[in-house]
């Protein structure tokens, strides 16, 4: 079968603007995710100078009691209070069958619980991916899925995101590109603590590890894909986002999205009607089957009023990228990055892994003249190997199985590269997986600090 998210066409990328706002929990949490903020500052700081300190003492107010000793970056792992929540109700259901109702409330009680938590939720992420739960049919599947896996935990340790990689299908029928639905709905409901939800296919290649998502950008709406409103309203291309990464914002709007959406599926009665509105709807859909890509075009298209304001179509940058119009370019970005790295001392300067993104940020200040998206230099946050199905290795008949392969080894070494240069090695050659050199200590002394 051809894949559902083969994508031919990534256009001009164009934002859209916005002003309607809308809120689930996320600012209530600011005010005291400053005290927190501050609170862990003063926590750390204390811990690393007077380690005996009992630091709760020092509190006076006790739902801010955080104890040094006992947290893992800044929140209580061990504390579950003996009051009621949401996961005390038998009627709850992870589910995809069984509607959440009130989960903003419920959230917010279990955050009013667990205040170490509270602090800076709004700007937590779980990364949930996946893959099947049998082995793949294409020899060098699993090789590829794990570097993929690899790649993702890489990024996240990087930024401090937590990380769940799902293998089974929670809803029996929900199976290939349907599957993810259940699966971010049930990580909703087991991350309380996190804001968002990021789905990022297991075929898609983080190939920015130091770029961090404007969150900012994203406060006033509760899904965020990579997509372009003309090619929905005008075109009405089946192409006209990607679903096959998405940051979702963990509250009730997206639990009745995600009802709405996954009903377009194969556990809807109505899904094989769901095939044919989709395809008569949109032209250029190349399958009968209704997946979830356009089911999601389908409801932005036909209840713009009530989606559009609260769905951030993603274009100033990849989001997510086709991959034929980027694994090309890899080299040219390496050489760009170096001539930058040339003149400035203060990326080469070596670090711990740890304080990688404020190196990002340094970079940022050399990075204005790249552009962005398609015909960039700059490094792009995701490259995605959209019909190539690295798995089960039938990919799509319009690229030989080669490019793809050799594709996603080169993003793979790409992205490698940006991590294994903190451990003081690198690869030389991006198609040579196996090779790794030494990085040279380049930093001038008469440019240091010294
Ligand atoms: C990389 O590509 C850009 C155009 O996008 C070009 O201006 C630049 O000279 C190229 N750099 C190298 C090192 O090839
Ligand atoms: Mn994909």
């Amino acid at each position: 079968m051809v894949s559902p998210e083969f994508s031919l066409s990534q256009f001009s990328p164009m934002a859209k603007p916005r002003n309607r706002s809308f809120w689930c929990l996320s600012d209530s949490f600011l005010y005291c995710g400053g005290v927190f903020l501050a609170i862990l500052l003063v926590c750390s700081f204390w811990s690393f100078f007077t380690p005996t300190l009992n630091f709760s003492s020092a509190i006076t107010d006790p739902s801010s009691a955080v104890s040094c000793k006992e947290s893992g970056f800044g929140v209580n792992l061990k504390s579950d209070p003996k009051d009621l929540t949401f996961y005390d109700d038998p009627e709850l259901s992870y589910s995809i069958e069984k509607p959440v109702k009130n989960w903003d409330e419920k959230r917010k009680q279990w955050l009013n619980h667990h205040p170490s938590f509270a602090a800076g939720a709004s700007e937590r992420i779980v990364v949930v991916t996946g893959s099947q739960p049998k082995p793949c049919k294409n020899p060098i599947g699993d090789h590829l899925l794990l570097r993929s896996f690899k790649n993702k935990v890489d990024y996240c340790r990087i930024h401090g995101y937590d990380i769940f990689y799902n293998n089974l299908l929670l809803h029996p029928k929900m199976g290939s590109y349907w599957a993810k639905l259940p699966v971010v709905k049930a990580a909703m409901l087991t991350h309380p603590e996190a804001e968002w939800i990021w789905w990022v296919d297991s075929d898609a290649l983080f190939t920015d590890m130091e770029f961090k998502l404007p969150l900012q950008r994203y406060k006033n709406h509760n899904l965020v894909v990579h997509g372009w409103p003309e090619l929905i309203y005008d075109k009405k291309s089946w192409t006209s986002l990607n679903a096959g990464v998405f940051l979702i914002r963990n509250c009730q709007w997206s639990m009745d999205l995600i009802e709405t959406w996954s009903n377009m599926g194969p556990i809807s009665k109505d899904y094989k009607k769901w095939g044919e509105i989709q395809r008569s709807t949109f032209k250029d859909k190349l399958f009968p089957e209704s997946d979830d890509q356009t089911a999601l075009i389908y409801l932005l298209y036909k209840h713009k009023e009530k989606y559009y304001d609260h769905i951030y179509l993603e274009g100033e940058f990849y989001f997510e990228g086709y991959w034929v119009e980027i694994f090309g370019r890899y080299e040219n970005t390496t050489e760009m990055y170096l001539a930058i790295e040339r003149g400035a001392a203060e990326l080469r300067r070596r670090h711990a892994e740890k304080v990688s993104e404020q190196y990002g940020a340094f970079r940022e200040e050399y990075l204005k003249s790249a552009g962005n998206g398609k015909g960039s230099w700059r490094r792009p946050l995701i490259t995605h190997f959209t019909g190539c199905q690295p798995c089960n290795g039938d990919h799509n008949k319009m690229y030989d199985g080669e490019s793809c392969w050799n594709g996603m080894v080169k993003a793979l070494n790409f992205a490698d590269n940006q991590v294994l240069r903190k451990y003081g090695f690198i690869h030389p050659d991006l198609l040579d997986s196996s090779i790794v050199s030494e990085v040279p200590f380049d930093y001038p002394a008469d440019e240091g600090p010294w």
